[in-house]
């Protein structure tokens, strides 16, 4: 340990190292070599003038550069990538491609995920003589300063001698923060000269005030020994802050029941004993919701209270029994301690809580009340037109242990997450945020991340329409996820809001882009006899499978009903 970091050598530094024997290396090789030791392989992103420099690095490298249609899909795609690698990246050329990727970005940045934006911009001489270069706005400091809002940190390199130590802060932040940060190389900087790099040094967790600390844990320590019932909820600090580990072992070491939020699916196996299913408000199963609602003591570990993670601010938890531990800081009841960090307190409370009387906690397992049951069996009628209950019904008998399962915004987020995942599946949803069109990428991200796993994506007809163009992506790296796109005749999460034609679109013969991409297997499905010889062509096909799959247009679960009124509430439709 060295000012509390700790030196981690990876022995990977690296192919590219030793490409060049000269003491220096240019700065473009530098950031690679960084990115390789963080653990990215595959770079995401389209070219341009500005950028090609840096990218004929890229092609030296170990790093694998994966062309996207749009530079909307890269951001999307390294958002992907980095819920499943830990780090994800893009580059874009100045102005037109780095602003619009800018929303993927936002969406990262919202729900803390640590993607690196790379553009290439014009050479530095140009930011001080402001020529009218293309691509520019006059100012060139607007996409820096666009960018400065929606990442932890930014650099503008400008010379070899600054770079390395630039490269090296702003990537301790994206990794720290886990957020995104913004690197802008000119094209005359990304050939230049800096020096070689040393070992990488990974930011370890900050340290919490120790008496702070001890206090907290002490006071929470007290209200948990004390409670009958209480409740655990982890949530998408846990994930994101890759403490799942530190939440297992303080399961296993009390025995205490815990529920998830939506952002917080499958933070743990679903599977686990434990694990109650979501809480989110009123839109929570009964058992759920009254088990939580009336436990005497709530624990809530790495939450955020977001409308869809609230069932739109329903949820009814008491402050006077909760403990709620975040990122950097505890609250117990109505006061806070601050510099208290999670991990510490996690770890804390496993060492001073002991074994409950787990008969006493009455834990009924998720399987036993979730919407779509893996546990009943699943009998087709073979003529009967497919609904959205019974298609979720049935894909919670399909998906496979250590899937990794993405689901847009609209009707297929809210019916995904009512499936009970299998043993370690992971979840991917844009909760938060929500940016429609933003799990095409996300999936062409997760792919790649994960080629041994099976990734499946539920996207809406809507949705799709937006980033649809790198379903050709997937095709062209090969990749083979399963494709269910619900055709239900426009936006139907809008229409529960309130229906009007603005929610029409253009029906597409979404099933034959697979020909017109460039292969593939595509089938459209109507009926549940349908849907069954769909899933046995598909798991023949050695290729990429996109299932269309119809349905009516208000079809929908209850829970997503109940966020369209809460919607129109908020925004004074009613
Ligand atoms: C980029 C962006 N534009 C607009 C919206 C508003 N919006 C939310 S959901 C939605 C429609 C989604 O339609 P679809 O994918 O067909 O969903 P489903 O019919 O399954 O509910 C729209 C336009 C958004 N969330 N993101
Ligand atoms: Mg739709």
């Amino acid at each position: 340990m060295e000012d509390g970091k700790t030196i981690i050598k990876i022995n990977t530094l690296s192919r590219m190292n030793s490409q060049f024997n000269s003491p220096e290396i240019t700065v473009s090789a530098y950031l690679l070599i960084r990115l390789k030791e963080i653990g990215l392989d595959h770079l995401f992103g389209v070219p341009g003038d500005f950028v090609l420099g840096f990218l004929n690095q890229v092609l030296k490298s170990e790093i694998k550069f994966i062309g996207t249609c749009n530079e909307l899909n890269a951001a999307y795609a390294a958002d992907g990538y980095a819920r499943i690698k830990g780090i994800g990246a893009f580059a874009s050329t100045y102005g037109v491609g780095e602003l619009s990727a800018i929303n993927g970005v936002a969406g990262a940045f919202a729900e803390r995920v640590p993607v690196v934006v790379i553009t290439g911009s014009p050479a530095t001489i140009n930011f001080s003589t402001h020529s009218l270069l293309h691509h520019t706005l006059g100012d060139y400091q607007i996409p820096l300063n666009m960018y400065e809002k929606i990442t932890v940190a930014s650099t503008q390199l400008v010379s070899g001698e600054i770079a390395p130590a630039e490269i090296d802060r702003v990537l301790s932040a994206c990794l720290s923060h886990q957020q995104p940060v913004y690197i802008s190389i000119p094209s005359d900087v990304a050939m230049m000269k800096c020096k070689r790099p040393t070992a990488f040094t990974f930011p370890t967790h900050p340290r919490s005030d120790q008496d702070a600390l001890r206090e907290a844990i002490k006071e929470a320590v007290n209200m948990l020994n004390k409670a009958k019932t209480p409740i655990v909820i982890g949530d998408v600090e846990l994930l994101r802050f890759k403490l799942q580990k530190d939440f297992a072992d303080f399961l296993d070491k009390t025995g205490l029941p815990y529920a998830t939020m939506m952002l917080g699916k499958t933070l743990l196996s679903e599977q686990h004993p434990q694990f109650i299913g979501l809480y989110e408000g009123d839109r929570s199963r009964d058992y759920v919701r009254n088990r939580v609602e009336s436990a005497d003591c709530i624990l809530q570990l790495g939450t955020l209270l977001t409308d869809f993670n609230t069932g739109g601010f329903t949820t009814k938890m008491d402050d006077s029994k909760t403990i709620s531990g975040n990122i950097g800081y505890v609250k117990i009841k109505h006061h806070y301690y601050e510099n208290v960090h999670l991990h510490d307190f996690i770890q804390g409370l496993t060492e001073q809580l002991t074994q409950r009387d787990i008969t006493t906690l009455d834990i009924q397992c998720a399987g036993n009340s979730c919407v779509h049951r893996h546990t009943e069996p699943f009998l087709p009628d073979a003529s009967k037109p497919l609904t959205i209950k019974r298609f979720f019904d049935r894909m919670s008998h399909f998906v496979k242990n250590n899937s990794i399962v993405i689901a847009e915004t609209g009707v297929s987020l809210f019916s995904a997450a009512e499936m009970l995942m299998p043993k370690g599946t992971t979840f991917i949803g844009q909760t938060f945020y929500g940016s429609i069109g933003y799990t095409v990428g996300a999936t062409l991200g997760a792919a790649m991340a994960a080629k041994d796993r099976q990734v499946i994506l539920f996207v809406g007809d809507g949705s799709f329409q937006v980033t649809c163009q790198d379903l050709s992506t997937l095709i062209r790296n090969h990749l083979k996820p399963i494709i269910f796109l619900i055709n239900n005749d426009g936006y139907t999460i809008e229409r529960v809001i309130t229906d009007h034609s603005y929610n029409d679109i253009q029906p597409w013969h979404y099933h034959k882009l697979v020909d017109v991409f460039g292969g593939g297997l595509g089938i459209d499905v109507h009926t549940e006899g349908e849907l069954e010889e769909a899933l046995v062509k598909s798991a023949k096909a050695d290729s990429l499978v996109f299932i269309e799959i119809h349905t009516d247009r208000m079809d929908c679960p209850e829970s997503l009903r109940s966020a369209g009124r809460s919607m129109a509430k908020t925004n004074k439709l009613e």
